[in-house]
């Protein structure tokens, strides 16, 4: 069994979540925050037998489109002032970490 680490933009998290139960896999949604954007994402976790693994990341493909955005930095200047700057960043997609499970119980 594996158990996926799915961080998604939120935008996509309900097409994502729907698709996932509709393929009747199990998910459980935390939100979380990106250290880099400091700005809300979604981070699934997904616990599935090892044969159904490639049907997680299709659905997964099919609804986290990767995107081009241009995004505001906020910092502190010099004499406290601050300063807006902003550079474009790929949002969307999905970062995935998968880990094997040794054992999992339902009590
Ligand atoms: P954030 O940390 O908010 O990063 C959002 C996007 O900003 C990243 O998208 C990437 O395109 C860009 N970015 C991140 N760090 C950067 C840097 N130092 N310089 C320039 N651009 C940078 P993704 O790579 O698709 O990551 C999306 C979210 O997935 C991240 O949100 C973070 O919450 C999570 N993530 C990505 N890699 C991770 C990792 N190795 N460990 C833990 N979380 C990770």
């Amino acid at each position: 069994m594996k158990l996926l680490f799915a961080i998604v933009s939120s935008e996509d998290t309900n097409a994502l979540v729907n698709a996932l139960l509709k393929a009747k896999l199990s998910v459980t949604k935390l939100s979380t925050t990106g250290g880099f954007l400091k700005v809300g994402n979604t981070t699934l976790l997904i616990g599935v037998n090892d044969d159904k693994v490639g049907d997680v990341f299709k659905i997964i493909e099919n609804n986290c489109k990767s995107r081009k955005e241009i995004v505001p930095i906020v910092g502190a200047g010099d004499m406290g002032m601050f300063s807006a700057q902003s550079m474009e960043v790929s949002v969307g997609g999905a970062t995935v970490f998968i880990v094997n499970v040794d054992s999992f119980k339902k009590m």
